[in-house]
């Protein structure tokens, strides 16, 4: 009996390594193994089962899981000389990330060239075999459609851009950018926009951009400026920016974040929004100044401004003496530490609750313990949130010290 079981197992591990097999990843998954794309031809192919091998290059503002399951083809241009090509994704039953590489033919590293969507349009140069990866942006993988074709030279191409200041700070104001771009074009702009998009690629800040924004120069090489503000209280983070503009029902140029042209070296990719609660919260206050610091006390009642932040306290009101109340699982007030004494006859020992904002990840608030007002040692003990509000968490630590053990005992938190 054990013999025939052991048999049977045997059948269903084949069985499931058969299954695996017919699921195979596709011929040209990794970079060594790419296809051949030809110009002009629509080449197919599948990011079913594809991998990223150990080591791909992931093009710049991409990562997983926004960039997954490549697959790879070589392609060198058809026509003789440099010509600008537009490779496109259109088609595919995948949303894809189209990138295009070149090594210099096995000279030089490999680098990227542009990365898209679907359309990126590039000089290509027919002494160049290039890489081209197309991989799916989410986890629902599929067919793609790939083709390579030449087109007429893009109406508007980039020389520069800059964006003044690189880095703003929203938290308690809106933050005005001032954006400069030199285009070299060859008709008038008449509609366009740039716009800024936050981490999550969502759009927070446009503005338009058309030939009225021209503030030196001509059409074909003219400097164009605006001014774009992003709102007070926008996410922090790195922000791409696109500027897209039309010059007619066939001209169409578009630059940076998803951008159908590549940008020229040095031109800046992203810009700097910063956005601190804390501030946000001082400047709610009434705080400015010195008065507005984390370590400020305007109102003269020994807690420190962020100390009061973290508390729900009044940073202009002496309200030190509040401490936080909780009832069952919610916060009924907030305020400072409360310390009190829990537990039994010889086990009873001292018990802190207190406030930390919610996502306030950065200053973990310390809880410590002393015999003697000197000596204040860190807890070791995990705190345990035991209530919660919208803005704020209420954490408890007991000490592990107990009346049997000693005399006198203090408590406090450090902010
Ligand atoms: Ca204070
Ligand atoms: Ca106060």
């Amino acid at each position: 009996m054990n013999t025939l079981r052991m048999t049977s197992a045997c059948a269903a591990a084949l069985a499931l390594l058969v299954s695996s097999a017919s699921a195979a990843a596709p011929a040209n998954d990794d970079r060594a193994n790419a296809a051949t794309l030809q110009s002009s031809v629509t080449a197919t192919g599948t990011t079913d089962e594809a991998t990223l091998e150990a080591g791909e290059p992931i093009p710049a503002g991409w990562s997983a899981p926004a960039y997954q399951g490549s697959v790879w083809w070589n392609w060198t241009p058809a026509n003789v000389g440099i010509t600008w090509h537009e490779l496109s994704t259109e088609g595919s039953s995948t949303d894809t990330v189209l990138s295009v590489w070149s090594d210099q033919n096995g000279a030089g590293p490999l680098t990227l060239i542009h990365v898209n969507t679907s359309r990126l349009q590039f000089q290509a140069d027919s002494a160049v075999t290039y890489k081209i990866a197309v991989a799916s942006r989410s986890a629902t993988r599929g067919s793609v459609s790939l083709k390579a074709f030449v087109i007429p030279t893009p109406f508007a191409g980039l020389d520069s851009a800059n964006f003044t200041p690189s880095t703003v700070d929203v938290s308690t104001s809106a933050a005005s950018i001032t954006a400069e771009f030199v285009l070299s074009c060859s008709q008038e702009i008449i509609s366009g926009s740039l716009g800024l998009y936050d981490q999550s690629n969502n759009l927070v800040a446009s503005t338009a951009v058309d030939a009225t924004h021209r503030t030196a120069g001509t059409i074909a090489s003219g400097a164009y400026g605006v001014s774009i503000s992003v709102p007070q209280g926008s996410p922090a983070g790195t922000y791409h920016w696109r500027l897209g503009l039309v010059a007619g029902a066939y001209y169409n140029a578009s630059f940076g974040w998803e951008g159908l042209s590549a940008l020229p070296a040095g031109v800046p990719t992203s810009i700097s929004v910063q956005n601190d609660p804390f501030k946000a919260w001082a400047s709610a206050k009434g705080l400015s100044g010195a008065d507005a610091a984390p370590n400020a006390d305007p109102d003269h009642d020994r807690m420190p401004n962020y100390m009061e932040y973290a508390c729900g306290l009044d940073p202009t009101k002496h309200d030190r003496a509040t401490t936080v109340q909780v009832s069952g699982s919610s916060i009924t007030r907030n305020g400072a530490p409360a310390i009190s004494m829990t537990g039994t006859g010889a086990q009873q020992h001292l018990r802190i609750v207190y406030l930390r904002r919610v996502g306030d990840t950065g200053t973990a608030p310390r809880v410590q313990f002393c015999d003697s007002l000197s000596g204040w040692t860190d807890s070791t003990a995990t705190p345990v949130v035991i209530a919660s509000s919208a803005t704020h968490e209420a954490l408890m630590v007991e000490d592990t010290c107990c009346v049997a053990e000693k005399t006198t005992r203090f408590a406090r938190v450090q902010y």
